[in-house]
């Protein structure tokens, strides 16, 4: 599809305005929101992920990327949560101490709701203690963390060590995600699963809950 590669350039260069265009169009043409965020959206940045990783584009323009994603997303949601699926647990989810990343964890969100689980959002540069503090407060039954550096995945082990110590530790299924990971690094971090996407973060979590 034309417009998918015009959105894919749009991305890249961080037009928030023709993504939110280009988001509506599709969907008029009878496309399934998950399609457009995984082939035009995810897919999009992914090149800016590599052009990043080369030099080619710095922070400046990787965050205006980040904004026009945002935009597209920002359509997506309602239309993924309008599932009218019964609630099948509730999750509290965040991104780690020092890292700012969020749109993994967005996503993971929004198709966690969309799937019928009720979400918690704590946000980034989430503290063990802000986690902790919220497992308790909002009667969750997972605990979600996202980390996309590897300086701050580590932190992961922290809260879960720090979850171990309080004794509260199997009280909550435990998943984690973000690119850096692998599923070795869940396990040797004491996670009950990694999950490689946010399809997988929903079916691990439907699989954990039933
Ligand atoms: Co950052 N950045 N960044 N960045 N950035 C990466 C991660 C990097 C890989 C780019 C690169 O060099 N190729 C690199 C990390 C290298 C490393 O650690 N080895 C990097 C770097 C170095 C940095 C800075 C240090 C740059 C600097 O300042 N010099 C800095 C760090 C800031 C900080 O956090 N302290 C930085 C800053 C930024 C921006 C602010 C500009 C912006 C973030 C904007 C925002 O999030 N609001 C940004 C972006 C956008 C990226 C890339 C390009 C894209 C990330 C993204 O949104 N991907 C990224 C390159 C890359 O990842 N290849 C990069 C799309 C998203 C849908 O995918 O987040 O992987 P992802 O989430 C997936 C799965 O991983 C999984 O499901 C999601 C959906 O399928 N998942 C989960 C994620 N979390 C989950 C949690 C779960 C389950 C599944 O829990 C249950």
């Amino acid at each position: 599809e034309e417009l998918v590669a015009q959105m894919m350039d749009d991305l890249y260069d961080g037009l928030a305005e023709e993504i939110e265009e280009a988001t509506n169009i599709l969907l008029e043409r009878g496309w399934e929101p998950y399609q457009i965020l995984t082939e035009a959206l995810v897919a999009g940045m992914t090149i800016v992920g590599h052009d990043f990783r080369d030099g080619i584009l710095f922070v400046p323009e990787v965050l205006l990327a980040a904004n026009a994603m945002k935009a597209g997303m920002s359509i997506l949601k309602p239309l993924l949560a309008e599932t009218g699926a019964p609630t099948i647990g509730r999750m509290v989810v965040g991104t780690v101490k020092g890292d700012i990343h969020d749109i993994g964890k967005n996503l993971v969100s929004m198709m966690m709701e969309g799937a019928g689980f009720e979400v918690v959002d704590l946000g980034i540069n989430c503290e063990a203690e802000k986690y902790l503090n919220a497992l308790e407060a909002e009667n969750a039954d997972i605990l979600g963390m996202s980390a996309l550096l590897t300086t701050t995945m580590p932190y992961m082990k922290v809260v879960i060590d720090e979850m171990v110590a309080k004794g509260m530790r199997d009280d909550y299924i435990i998943l984690v995600g973000g690119a850096p990971l692998n599923e070795e690094f869940g396990k040797a971090i004491g996670a009950d699963a990694y999950c490689r996407d946010a399809a997988v973060a929903v079916e691990t979590a439907k699989a954990f809950m039933a």
